[in-house]
């Protein structure tokens, strides 16, 4: 249009992806400045916005009048991940218009493993969650100091800690808190936006790509990270700066240390679990096997047993999820999901698509975009009479996502799809055990 294109910027990331979305629009749309030459106002995305307020002006004015029948409450309750107020592009009222999420998976983002999540940090994040009518039952995660994974002497200074943060949680209701054990790394992937075929992109893990070199591996994600201003939990760039330091520090923490270190660290919190009312649920290890030699413990249906029986306790609970444990297609998620389905409090959806080679895709959620067998296992959550939090967990990155405006793995579009899947897949058992029922 041989003028430069400016977008005003209204302070709120949450209008990022919309306003890229309406870019080709707003050129017919757009009032121009004739001194500075400058197309500063783009006309058209304020008529939306506007229009939209007036919609939620008008059903706010007569609050009898319900636009939409209330949807039917289900047992298990339906979670969807989220990075917080700034620190993510969608919004809560994005969330809310996603049928049948009723919780928010949260965090405290900015805090690091070890440090106590204070009363008026997470009242903020309640505020917002409740103005919503959202519950914040699940928090993903409280990390956990390596001091406490290494077993070192400081360890005993980082679980009072936890303890604390548990009590706080406590004050506002949460339930369940998401965790894992891993040493140093969190989920570890190749490649954050990978081709999938149809115009997608998805994470990718290439198996012959992780071997020894682990400072490959982190400044891949860091360089990520910081090119898009976006950190991930678990790979804090204040502990990837001490990578070295890290590595020598679990070098005698053998498979047998970590078993025992977490149980040490479990048998500490479970008195304090108790009195909160407040289920600890370890995240499976992602990928399901050892990395860089550091030993992962949560890898299939044996491990599993290990650790439940190990800290036998109902506060001493499972994040099963479905795409960490399948990522090693031997493991059969769903006749885990039988054996223990009273011990799961947060279950996590993700399919993925096995390469010959031992490379996998993160899939869509419809059961035959890949292996994991999702109908099978939403079956015996179903058939276990699952009363806990499920959340749709990475999806693809659709249509304008990519990097720079979508967390990978946790874009707006595939997760919403996800549940729809989901909840349809429900639905019919529901309708057909009561058809059973009435013979
Ligand atoms: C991946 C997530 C994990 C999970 C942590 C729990 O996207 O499922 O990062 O949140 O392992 O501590």
């Amino acid at each position: 249009v041989g003028s430069e294109m400016c977008i005003r910027d209204s302070g709120s990331a949450g209008l990022t992806p919309f306003f890229l979305f309406s870019m080709p629009f707003c050129i017919k749309y757009t009032r121009k400045n004739s001194k500075s030459r400058r197309i500063d106002y783009c006309q058209f995305a304020t008529d939306i916005l506007e229009y939209k307020q007036g919609c939620a002006a008008a059903v706010a004015a007569d609050g009898k009048a319900k636009q939409h029948k209330e949807e039917t409450p289900m047992p298990m309750k339906m979670g969807w991940r989220w990075y917080g107020e700034g620190n993510d592009p969608i919004t809560l009222n994005d969330i809310k218009q996603i049928p049948g999420v009723t919780s928010i998976v949260w965090a405290l983002h900015n805090k690091m493993p070890g440090e106590i999540w204070e009363i008026d940090e997470i009242q903020k994040v309640a505020d917002q969650i409740h103005a919503y009518g959202f519950d914040m039952d699940v928090v993903e995660s409280v990390n956990v100091h390596d001091d406490i994974k290494i077993g070192l002497p400081t360890r005993d200074k980082y679980i009072e800690n936890y303890k604390q943060c548990i009590r706080n949680l406590s004050k506002f209701g949460v339930k369940v808190i998401c965790y894992n054990f891993m040493p140093i790394f969190d989920w570890t992937r190749t490649d954050l936006f990978h081709p999938v075929g149809d115009g997608s992109t998805a994470l990718f893990y290439q198996k012959d790509m992780i071997q020894d070199d682990y400072k490959a591996m982190a400044d891949y994600i860091l360089g990520f990270t910081e090119k898009y201003h976006m950190t991930f939990p678990g790979w804090e760039p204040e502990r990837m700066a001490k990578l070295d330091e890290l590595f020598k520090a679990y070098a005698p923490v053998t498979k047998e240390k970590l078993w025992e270190n977490l149980k040490y660290f479990l048998e500490a919190l479970m008195p304090t679990c108790r009195e909160c009312d407040i289920k600890m649920a370890i995240h499976m290890d992602d990928p399901p096997w050892d990395i860089f030699g550091l030993p992962r413990l949560l890898v299939d249906a044996e491990s599993i047993d290990r650790f439940l029986s190990m800290v036998d306790d109902e506060y001493n609970c499972l994040t099963l999820c479905s795409g960490s444990l399948n990522a090693n297609p031997n493991n059969n998620v769903a006749e885990i999901v039988r054996k223990h389905c009273d011990r799961i409090a947060f279950a996590h959806i993700r399919n993925i698509h096995h390469f010959p080679n031992g490379d996998f895709s993160e899939a869509a959620h419809r059961d035959c975009c890949g292996e994991t067998g999702i109908i099978e296992i939403l079956r015996a959550y179903h058939d276990g009479g699952y009363e806990g939090y499920i959340r749709p967990d990475h999806g693809r990155q659709l249509w304008e996502e990519g990097p720079g405006n979508c967390r990978p793995g946790y874009g707006k579009y595939d997760r919403a799809l996800g549940i729809q899947y989901m909840l349809g897949v429900w639905d019919l058992l529901d309708r057909l055990d009561e058809e059973k029922k009435k013979g």
